[in-house]
C-alpha cells in the first residue's frame, strides 16, 4: 500500500512538473518581447575599455529618454569563445527585443540566431555585415583614425630625435580585419605622410586585458628607441602609459578618454564618436524607425564620426608647430585629402 501510493504521488508530481513545464514553455513561446526592453552586449568588460564605456552611455541615454524603454547591460567576460552562447542565453531569454553591441565579431554571431529569432532586432557598432534584415551594423573609418594618430607620433617623434631612423610603435591586442586593414594601414600612412622613411614597429599581447604584459612590450619598444606608441589593447593600454610615464615617452590613444590616463604621457587621442552613435541610432530604432536594419554604415571624419579630442594637458604642452601641424592635417582629412573613403569593407 505504502509503495503504491509513492509511486502514485510520484507519477502526480512529475505530471504536475511536465504540466508546469509546458506552461511555462507555452508562456514564454506567446510572450512576444517587448520591442523597447534592451540589453547592452559588453564582448568584454566596460571598465577601462572607452569603445564599450562610450557604447553603455549612448545606450543609457537613448533610453532613458524613451519612455516605457528599459536596460540592462550584460558583460560577455575575456572568453570569446563564451560569447555565442551568451549571446543566445540573452535572445533567448525573452526578455529582449533590441540587442546593441560593439565588436567588429558580433554581427557573425548574431546571424548564427536570426533565423531561430527572427523577431529579436540587433544594432552592432564597429562592425559590418550587410544584408541580414534582423541587423544593423555602423562601422567607423579606422583608416582615418589611424592616420591622425600617426601623423601626430611622427611629428612628435621627428621634433625629439631629428636624426635617428625614423620608427613608431604599436602594442596591439590580437590581429583583427579592422586592425590590419584600416588601423594598421591608416597609422602608417600618417606616419609617411610626415616622413616616408617611418618603420613601423609591432607588438602583440595576446587578449585584452593584461597590463603587464603590454607594459613590458611597450618598455621594450620605448628601450630600443621608439618615441611614441599607440595602444590599442584594451585595458592593456594601461601598461602602455605606465611604461611610457616611466621613461618619460609618449603614447598616442584611440577612441576616446584618453588624456584622463595620464596628464603627460598621453600627447594625443583620435576619436570614435561611439556615444553619440549609439545614441542617434538606438534612439531611432526605439522611435519606431526599422529602415536602419539590413544596413551596413559606414561613417568618417566628413561626418564627424571620426575625429581627433583636443582637450588635453599632453596636446596642450606639445610644441606650438607640432599642434600647427596636426591641425593643418586634420583640416586636409575632413576636406577630403587624403581620401581614405571606401563603399564596402
Ligand atoms: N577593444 C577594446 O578596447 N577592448 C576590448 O576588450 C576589445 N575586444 C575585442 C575583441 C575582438 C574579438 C575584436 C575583433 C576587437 C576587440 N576590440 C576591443 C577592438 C575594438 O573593436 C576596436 O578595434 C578598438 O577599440 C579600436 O577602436
Amino acid at each position: 500500500m505504502k509503495r503504491f501510493l509513492s509511486r502514485e504521488f510520484k507519477l502526480a508530481l512529475a505530471a504536475s512538473f511536465a504540466a508546469a513545464a509546458l506552461l511555462g514553455s507555452c508562456a514564454k513561446a506567446a510572450k512576444a518581447a517587448d520591442p523597447l526592453s534592451v540589453a547592452v552586449f559588453v564582448p568584454g568588460v566596460a571598465s577601462g575599455n572607452p569603445i564599450y564605456e562610450m557604447l553603455v552611455a549612448g545606450a543609457e541615454k537613448a533610453v532613458a529618454e524613451t519612455p516605457g524603454a528599459s536596460i540592462k547591460v550584460i558583460e560577455a567576460g575575456h572568453d570569446q569563445s563564451a560569447w555565442l552562447d551568451s549571446l543566445r542565453d540573452t535572445v533567448a531569454s525573452g526578455e529582449f527585443g533590441l540587442i546593441v553591441s560593439s565588436n567588429p565579431s558580433l554581427p557573425e554571431l548574431c546571424a548564427k540566431l536570426t533565423g531561430d529569432y527572427p523577431a529579436i532586432r540587433f544594432i552592432v557598432a564597429d562592425a559590418y555585415l550587410p544584408g541580414n534584415p534582423a541587423i544593423h551594423t555602423v562601422l567607423y573609418n579606422q583608416k582615418e583614425q589611424g592616420y591622425i594618430v600617426g601623423y601626430l607620433a611622427a611629428l612628435v617623434t621627428k621634433a625629439r630625435s631629428p636624426g635617428a631612423p625614423p620608427a613608431a610603435g604599436m602594442v596591439v591586442a590580437q590581429r583583427y580585419p579592422t586592425l590590419d586593414r584600416l588601423i594598421i594601414p591608416g597609422f602608417e600612412a600618417g606616419l609617411r605622410a610626415v616622413d616616408p622613411g617611418f618603420s613601423l614597429q609591432l607588438r602583440e599581447v595576446g587578449n585584452w586585458y593584461d597590463s603587464a604584459k603590454a607594459a613590458e612590450l611597450a618598455g621594450s619598444l620605448y628601450g630600443s628607441g621608439v618615441e611614441v606608441i599607440l595602444p590599442i589593447a584594451g585595458g592593456g593600454g594601461q601598461g602602455v602609459v605606465a611604461a611610457a610615464k616611466e621613461r618619460g615617452k609618449s603614447v598616442v590613444w584611440f577612441d576616446g578618454a584618453g588624456y584622463s590616463l595620464d596628464p603627460v604621457a598621453v600627447v594625443g587621442c583620435a576619436t570614435v564618436a561611439q556615444d553619440r552613435l549609439v545614441y542617434e541610432r538606438l534612439k531611432a530604432a526605439l522611435g519606431g524607425d526599422g529602415s536602419i536594419y539590413g544596413r551596413a554604415d559606414i561613417v568618417s571624419a566628413r561626418d564627424g564620426y571620426v575625429g581627433f579630442d583636443a582637450e588635453g594637458a599632453g596636446y596642450a604642452a606639445l610644441p606650438a608647430d607640432i599642434r600647427a601641424g596636426l591641425e593643418a592635417a586634420l583640416a586636409g582629412l575632413a576636406s577630403g585629402s587624403p581620401d581614405f573613403s571606401f563603399d564596402t569593407f
